[in-house]
């Protein structure tokens, strides 16, 4: 019989809390109540289940056992974690496709609405393709770049270009293992095709192709993505926002707009600020129109516009719970099948608006770039004419949100170091070297109902922020760490270690760095990069003493990028139930697979993929791995307390003392 968990188990978040009592009063069913109905399939779940063909599926439970073609127990661990990797790997390149489009319909004047906002941006990665900037107008430097991007989708030999930015022993090392992707299209559909039926069947092999498909990802269309909604939206800098449920407004038209595409939800915002949309809300009795985000979608218009986050993936079903959201506006990825019945109870609209995504008993307005401020309006009208139908008898608003300050771009993160006019990563090499900082953690990825929400996010980075570990998120694990109240400028700063809290001061940082959404992953890469090349922490990223960790994952998008970290140099833990762990009680021979992404793939790439579902252990893990690595690197090891009284908490302590101490103090 499965356990129904307490509402406290369900998630830390006190909003979340308030809105599933709320559900349960009502009787409706969410993603929590879900997960505790359906137990999961544990043999599916440690990827012992092959149902690649028609004469399966067939599961291996037992020792020695094969599928009726004689696939072995690794062999099919190795293609169902492959296949996982390559539908991350598509769904976040498909992504970085549309932004390639929408930057050459840009270029070419034909998309309504939009225009190339951060020029500095587009001629920086121009010039990086050769692409010639000098005396051309910033749309004929686009055409070109967009046609570039565009055709690294399709290339079919050669290597893509992207990935001529990371550092040059890992381009080295990519062409030796023959993993640089040639097209980023072609690595998915080779992917398919190893996994078929009777192909790849040496699971070293098929993992490398893993290796190589997940590069088309991180090194590719992730990063062109990232690289074109800077250009056409802003490369982020910090700026103030808010999140959680507390910012839905009661006497306003709420639209959430929820998914991962910057296109659609930019264009919204800038619709939602015209007289006319607001004169329309203000005729339908409301006083205008607030827009809020949920996931990746959220993190695109907070970094850039401010836009408040109503919360990260586990929220989506509670910002309908409070009965006062008009229009729920969805494009792609993460979007649950659930809210279309959930919406039922109220008078909320779920609007799908991708040509690629529709939902049965949703309203359907599709995007199309050319015109996206008509349908931007289109959309925004349809919420407003909806407010009437808003029961208010129904309605409950968590009253709970915090400040954020997000947008620390690697551009900003290089400038807010050096200023100006010596912008540089030298001062973060520099305090790590030190051992002001021991290190640095990229925390980052999903919520996942089956641990409770936000926990295991918020644990980890509570606890490597005391040990002066500097922390940067992304994703879903950046929201819960905005609802935390640990993005905001100096709040929590007592509760850091004296070190990291000393370079925080100076800088003027928050000790966790929110840089974007999950493709802008390939912002750490960039990070990462530029430490190598500023000197000092080794010459490949492997060197660097950083750690990877996606306490909550539960997409395969997740497991893409954990990939191309892996192999791009890094040291990635995931929480949470582990796609190829095997059945230890069953088998005995299940863990080939578990022990190649972990040992294998460190041996080959420097960098290693493990499942550790305990937060204190993947905490031991990261600092072990952390102090290995500056051990390596001939650094001082790290010391508790040894920095943290220079600058201004020298100055309280001085003067706290009497005169004559002071004294002393100063000139001894
Ligand atoms: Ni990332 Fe963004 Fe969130 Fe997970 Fe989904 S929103 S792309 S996949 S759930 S972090």
């Amino acid at each position: 019989m499965p356990k129904k968990r307490d509402i406290k188990e369900y998630s830390t978040d006190p909003a979340a809390q308030e809105m599933l009592l709320r559900a349960e009063e009502l009787g409706i069913g969410t993603a929590f109540t879900r997960a505790d109905a359906m137990v999961p399939c544990n043999i599916g779940g440690a990827g012992m289940c092959c149902k690649q063909c028609g004469m399966g599926p067939c599961r291996l439970t037992k020792s020695g056992e094969t599928g009726v073609c004689g696939a072995t127990l690794d062999t099919i661990q190795a293609r169902n974690l492959t296949r996982s990797i390559a539908a991350g790997a598509a769904a976040h390149s498909d992504h970085g496709r549309d932004m390639a489009f929408l930057l050459k319909a840009t270029a070419k004047g034909e998309a309504e609405g939009y225009s190339i906002r951060d020029v500095a941006k587009l001629r920086i990665v121009a010039s990086k393709y050769g692409i010639k900037i000098e005396g051309r107008a910033p749309e004929e430097i686009a055409n070109d770049l967009a046609d570039l991007y565009i055709s690294q989708f399709g290339q079919q030999t050669g290597e893509i270009v992207p990935a001529t930015r990371a550092p040059k022993k890992r381009q080295q090392l990519w062409r030796e293992q023959k993993v640089w992707p040639r097209g980023i299209d072609r690595e998915v559909v080779e992917c398919l095709h190893r996994t078929h039926i009777g192909d790849d069947q040496d699971p070293a092999h098929i993992l490398n192709h893993a290796i190589r498909t997940a590069l088309a990802d991180g090194w590719g269309g992730s990063m062109i993505a990232t690289d074109i909604s800077d250009i056409l939206f802003g490369t982020p800098a910090p700026i103030l926002g808010q999140a959680n449920l507390g910012v839905i407004k009661e006497d306003m038209v709420n639209v959430v707009v929820h998914g991962h595409e910057p296109s659609l939800s930019e264009m919204i915002v800038a619709a939602s600020q015209t007289p006319e949309i607001i004169e329309y809300a203000k005729a339908a009795g409301a006083n205008g129109v607030n827009l809020s985000g949920i996931c990746c979608t959220a993190n695109e218009i907070l970094m850039r516009q401010g836009i408040p986050a109503a919360g990260n993936f586990l929220h989506q079903e509670l910002a309908i719970l409070t009965g006062a959201v008009e229009a729920m506006v969805v494009d792609v990825q993460c979007i649950m099948q659930a809210l279309v019945g959930l919406a039922q109870n109220f008078h909320t609209k779920i609007i799908t608006t991708s040509p690629k995504v529709k939902i049965t008993g949703a309203t359907h307005i599709e995007f199309d770039e050319h015109k996206a401020l008509t349908i931007a309006k289109q959309i925004l009208k349809t919420a407003i004419d909806n407010f009437k139908n808003r029961d208010r008898s129904k309605m409950h608003i968590p009253q709970i949100k915090e400040d954020v300050i997000p947008g620390f771009s690697h551009e900003y993160i290089n400038y807010m170091l050096g200023g100006s006019y010596r912008a540089s990563f030298r001062p973060l090499n520099d305090a790590i070297m030190a051992g002001r900082i021991r290190g640095v953690a990229a925390i980052v990825g999903c919520n996942n109902p089956r641990s409770s929400q936000d926990y295991l996010h918020n644990t980890v980075v509570k606890e490597l922020l005391k040990n002066d570990v500097l922390v940067v998120q992304t994703g879903c694990g950046a929201i819960a760490a905005g609802k935390l109240g640990l993005l905001l400028g100096e709040a929590g700063l007592t509760e850091v270690g004296s070190g990291l809290r000393e370079v925080c001061e100076t800088v003027g940082i928050p000790p966790v760095l929110h840089m974007g959404s999950c493709v802008d992953n390939t912002r750490i890469l960039t990070v990462l990069t530029q430490m190598v090349e500023e000197g000092g922490l080794g010459d490949d990223i492997d060197q660097i003493p950083a750690v990877g960790l996606a306490p909550e994952w539960m997409s395969e998008k997740a497991l893409a990028i954990a990939t191309y970290c892996v192999a791009s140099g890094a040291y990635v833990i995931f929480g949470g139930a582990s796609p190829v762990s095997g059945m230890p009680d069953r088998v005995s021979d299940s863990d080939l697979v578990l022990k190649f992404i972990s040992e294998g793939w460190e041996k080959l790439y420097g960098g290693k993929l493990e499942f550790i579902p305990d937060p204190q252990k993947m905490i031991e893990a990261t600092l072990a791995h952390i102090d290995k690595k500056r051990a390596a690197l001939g650094l001082p090891a790290w010391e508790p307390n040894k920095f943290g009284r220079s600058g201004d908490w020298r100055m309280r302590e001085l003067e706290a003392l009497p005169l004559e101490k002071k004294r002393e103090a100063i000139y001894g």
